[in-house]
């Protein structure tokens, strides 16, 4: 088996070099060079680095390479000899004197990492092994797609620095109307981390369904985690389950964002305890579309027991520094309840020493800890009180993240004739509607420094299985990907057209069941 992977990896080239017979016969790196006969492929990146100078020549692989990665940078080192392993058909060994060469230390782009290819070999740097992580990333573009016939692994040679626009790049999993497997969900992080997003924000609970297990309160996912919209079964991580994924989602460097839905959006929680309604009687499940109709009971001391337990057992359970309380839609709640309510729960994850985060109408809040991030999600052209509240949160000394919902809601219709996907944010959106907005464009007088980052929020109403979570994510995550990471004044769609083509290509080899979306020449 080793002997087949190595001839297509490896023998097959040196066959086509030199018209060997044999495939052992090949030129180990180190050694010079085989002939420069095969034209290695210039490989175009999404998202677009910041700089980029190509230059003469191409690193090959060859039985001589190995992955030289000590220290910060080995746990990076080993992921990258697994991602080339079935390239490879053996691990791609681990040696400090080896030719890909991966480094942590100070003095490179922040969050970012430069990267080098040359004949001699491939050299990595960023300040830690996040930014490393990052730059693998890039490297796994750099490459041919890993898609059956591929003859030449090489690298056409490339300098680049590169380093991220905003520190927030997220993407949002709505695991509460649809359930969704940990497998699944480790399997949507790997999807989010190649394109260089850090951030998966689940969204634990809502009126269909409680996905966590919370120790002192079980009926919450003895009846709050057993259902789904449209009344399939549901289901609910253990605190152990909620543990791997925050620990697989660190291994990509990706951070988890717990998000508790409160007032509103808690039918599940309602139907799980009586206690925590106004009338003391426990709601029915709800397996309906609807937003809007449910509220925890706001002047019940229980109601804050109930948030403390949530806010502190997860803050145990994740490292992370954000808990979001939700906070949108709570049209069951009055403003003065709402208010009383988002400044006492705002206080007990600042308590609990984590940041706050919430849907923009936390604004409402008067009492806003400094720091506290609001999610924008009203549309490019803000309406009615978005631009007030969202005033307020910075006024409190606060953050943004920018998810519009009119293009960065990639729960929404590519096309009105599509049957998955909700349709009130303006659809169709279309992938050039997912490009060509700007965060900060938004809202042009909040200085820059106002705005953390983005997110691409996927609800899941309509979306049942990972198939349907991929289909509507990609490309349009892609887009969103470019919009948090490359620089605004280089980005254009006709530019990022034939670029997100060409990742078709490894989101094909990779089995992403993507949209193929008019507008991208896709191969
Ligand atoms: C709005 S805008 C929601 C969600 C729905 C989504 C469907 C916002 C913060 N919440 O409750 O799932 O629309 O597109």
């Amino acid at each position: 088996m080793a002997l087949i992977h190595r001839m297509g990896w490896y023998g097959t080239l040196a066959i086509l070099l030199a018209g060997a017979t044999s495939v052992t016969n090949f030129t180990p790196a180190g050694s010079p060079p085989p002939p420069e006969s095969v034209n290695v492929t210039v490989r175009t990146l999404v998202p677009k680095p910041v700089q980029r100078i190509d230059s003469q020549g191409s690193y090959r692989f060859g039985d001589g390479s190995a992955i030289a990665a000590t220290g910060d940078a080995r746990p990076v080192g080993e992921y990258l000899a697994n991602l080339l392993r079935p390239l490879t058909g053996e691990l791609l060994p681990m040696n400090p004197k080896g030719d890909i060469v991966l480094v942590v230390e100070p003095g490179h782009p922040a969050g970012g990492y430069d990267l080098r290819v040359r004949s001699s070999g491939i050299w990595i740097a960023a300040n830690d092994p996040a930014g490393l992580f990052l730059g693998i990333q890039t490297l796994r573009q750099l490459l041919p797609p890993p898609v059956a016939g591929v003859t030449t692994w090489a690298i056409a040679a490339t300098d680049i620095t590169d380093f991220p626009r905003f520190s927030y790049r997220g993407a949002m999993l709505d695991v509460a109307r649809h359930f969704f497997t940990v497998a699944e969900v480790k399997r949507y992080i790997d999807e989010i981390a190649a394109i260089k997003l850090n951030v998966l924000h689940l969204h634990l609970s809502d009126d269909q369904g409680w996905r966590l297990e919370i120790k002192g309160w079980p009926k919450l996912t003895q009846i709050g985690g057993v259902t789904e919209a449209g009344g399939t079964p549901g289901g609910y991580y253990t605190q152990a389950q909620f543990s791997e994924i925050v620990a697989y989602a660190a291994s990509r460097f990706v951070t988890i964002v717990p998000e508790f839905d409160m007032p509103g959006h808690t039918n599940a929680a309602l139907a799980s305890y009586a206690e925590l309604n106004c009338s003391g009687i426990a709601r029915k499940p709800y397996y309906g579309y609807s937003v809007g109709f449910s509220s925890l009971c706001v002047h019940k001391e229980i109601t804050y027991k109930f948030v403390a337990d949530i806010v502190q057992q997860v803050a145990a359970l994740n490292p992370g520094p954000w808990f979001h309380l939700g906070g949108d839609e709570s049209s069951a709640t009055s403003l003065a309840d709402y208010k009383y309510f988002v400044d006492r729960v705002l206080k007990i994850i600042a308590d609990a020493g984590k940041t706050p985060m919430g849907w923009h109408d936390i604004g409402y809040a008067p009492n806003i800890p400094a720091g506290t991030v609001g999610e924008y999600w009203d549309y490019t052209t803000p309406r009615g009180g978005s631009p007030s509240l969202t005033r307020w949160i910075l006024k409190a000394g606060g953050q943004l993240v920018m998810a519009p919902s009119n293009v960065a809601y990639v729960d929404q219709k590519y096309s009105l004739s599509e049957t998955i996907g909700t349709k009130w944010a303006e659809p169709p959106l279309t992938i050039q509607e997912s490009y060509g907005w700007d965060p900060t464009g938004v809202f042009p007088s909040y200085p820059e420094e106002s705005f953390l980052g983005v997110e691409a929020p996927l609800w899941t109403e309509t979306v049942h299985n990972m198939q349907e979570i991929e289909y509507m994510a990609f490309p349009r995550i892609v887009a969103i990907a470019e919009i948090g990471w490359s620089p605004n004044a280089d980005r254009s769609f006709e530019e990022f057209a034939p670029r997100l083509a060409t990742f078709g290509v490894y989101m094909e080899a990779a089995g992403i069941n993507f949209k193929r979306t008019p507008g991208v020449p896709w191969k």
